[in-house]
C-alpha cells in the first residue's frame, strides 16, 4: 500500500523547495510538464504551498495553481512573526479547508525558513493544530538563516525554533543556509537553488525510503523510532556514488560534511540514525553495507539499515536525530546578541521622540 503523503511548502524559502519537489518528481520535464505528465512519486502525495504574499506563490513553475493558496497580508509580513500569527489565525478555515479535501494522510512534512516571518509563524500553529485534529506524523524541515542576514532572521530563528519544539512536532530537520554556502563569488540565488536542489533530492530519496515494497527496507515505523530519540532536531546526509567508491566510503560519505544539510559531529552529536542504501544489484555489496553499518552502530547506538535495488550506481540517505548540537547552541548565542541589539534600538527609537517634546506647547511664528 502506497503511503499517503502531504508535503506543505509555507513561506516563500518553503514554497521554492516544494516547487522544486514537484520539479524533481516531475522528472523536471519543463515548465509545462504540470500540465501533461504525471508524478513520478512513489507514494501519494499531496503538495501544498501556502503564503502571505501573492508574488510568492505566482512564481511557482512546478506546483499547480489549486495547491497554492494564498492567505493575504500586504507584499507578505516582512518578517514580523506576530503580524503572521495573527494572520494564520484569520485564515484558518481557508488552510484547512485545502488540506482536509482529503480524509488523511500517514505522514506530513511542513518545509519553511526559520528567519522569515510567515513560515516561520505559520508552522508552530499548523502543527499544533494539524497534530489536535489528526494522529498522523508530523516531521519539520527547517531552513537556517546566513547569519549575516541580520538581526530579525536571527531572532526568528530561535523563536521558531523552541515553539516548533514546543508544537508536538515529531522530529525538525535542519537546513542551514550558512553551513551550504559555498564560495562569497557565488551568488544568493544560486546558492538558494542549488540548496533547494539538495533538499529536494534527499526528500524525495527519503519518501523512496519510506515505501518500498521491497526486502530489507526501511519504514515510517524506522524512521519514527530514529526520530524520536534525541533532543528533537535532525540532519539528513547524502551520498551519490560513482563506480570506484566502495560502499563503506560512500556511506562514510553521507554522513561527512559534505553530505550533510546541518553540520554534526556524527560520532559525538547523534542519537539514532537510518541508512538507506539504493542502487543497482551488482552494486551492493551487502557484506560490506552490513559492517559499515555495524561499525556504525558501535560508534552511535541504533542505526537501522535499508537497501532498494533500483537503476544506477549507489545513491546514500542518511537520517540522523541529533543529541547535542554545538551548531545549534551558536545560533543561540548569536541570537541573544540580536535580540539584545533590537531591545537597544528599540529603547533608542523611544528617546528620539522625545525630541518633538521641545517644541511641546510652541506655534510656529511668521
Ligand atoms: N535555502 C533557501 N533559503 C531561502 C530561500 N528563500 C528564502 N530563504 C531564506 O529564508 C529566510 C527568509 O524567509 P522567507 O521564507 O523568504 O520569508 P517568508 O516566510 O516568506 O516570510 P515574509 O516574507 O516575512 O512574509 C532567509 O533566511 C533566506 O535566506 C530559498 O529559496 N532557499
Ligand atoms: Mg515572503
Amino acid at each position: 500500500m502506497a503511503l499517503d503523503v502531504l508535503l506543505l511548502g509555507v513561506g516563500q524559502c518553503g514554497n521554492r523547495i516544494l516547487d522544486e519537489i514537484n520539479k524533481q518528481a516531475f522528472g523536471g520535464g519543463g515548465r509545462f510538464a504540470k500540465y501533461f505528465s504525471r508524478q513520478s512519486f512513489p507514494s501519494n502525495v499531496t503538495t501544498i504551498a501556502l503564503n502571505t504574499s501573492k508574488n510568492d506563490l505566482r512564481e511557482l513553475d512546478f506546483t499547480k495553481a489549486r495547491d497554492r493558496i494564498h492567505t493575504p497580508h500586504l507584499h507578505g509580513v516582512g518578517a514580523n512573526r506576530e503580524e503572521g500569527k495573527e494572520c494564520y489565525k484569520d485564515n484558518r478555515d481557508v488552510i484547512f479547508n485545502a488540506i482536509e479535501k482529503k480524509d488523511s494522510y500517514d505522514v506530513c512534512f511542513i518545509i519553511n525558513s526559520a528567519g522569515g516571518g510567515t513560515g516561520s509563524s505559520f508552522s508552530p500553529l499548523l502543527v499544533n493544530d494539524l497534530k489536535e485534529r489528526h494522529d498522523f506524523q508530523l516531521y519539520n524541515i527547517v531552513v537556517l538563516p546566513f547569519r549575516s542576514e541580520g538581526t530579525i532572521f536571527l531572532q526568528n530563528t530561535a523563536f521558531s525554533l523552541r515553539e516548533l519544539s514546543d508544537s508536538g512536532s515529531d522530529g525538525l530537520f535542519l537546513v542551514d543556509n550558512e553551513f551550504l554556502k559555498r564560495s562569497e563569488r557565488e551568488s544568493i540565488h544560486s546558492a538558494y537553488e542549488r540548496i533547494n536542489r539538495m533538499v529536494a533530492e534527499r526528500i524525495l530519496f527519503l519518501l523512496k525510503a519510506l515505501d518500498s515494497e521491497m526486502m530489507l527496507v526501511t519504514d515510517l515505523g524506522d524512521f519514527k523510532t530514529v526520530m524520536e530519540a534525541g533532543k528533537g532536531f535532525a540532519t539528513m546526509g547524502f551520498f551519490d556514488s560513482s563506480d570506484n567508491v566502495a560502499i563503506s566510503q560512500a556511506i562514510k560519505k553521507s554522513l561527512s560534511p559534505s553530505g550533510l544539510l546541518f553540520d554534526a559531529d556524527i560520532y559525538n552529536e547523534a542519537a539514532r540514525a537510518m541508512v538507506t542504501i539504493q542502487g543497482k544489484k551488482e552494486s551492493l555489496d551487502m557484506e560490506g553495507i552490513t559492517k559499515e553499518i555495524d561499525k556504525l552502530a558501535d560508534e552511535i547506538g541504533h542505526v537501522f539499515k535499508g537497501v532498494v535495488v533500483s537503476e544506477g550506481n549507489p545513491k546514500i540517505l542518511s537520517v540522523v536525530s541529533l543529541d547535542d548540537s554545538e551548531t545549534l547552541d551558536d545560533v543561540y548565542d548569536k541570537a541573544v546578541e540580536a535580540i539584545k541589539i533590537e531591545k537597544k534600538k528599540k529603547k533608542l527609537r523611544e528617546k528620539s521622540e522625545e525630541v518633538f517634546d521641545k517644541i511641546d506647547g510652541m506655534e510656529p511664528e511668521y
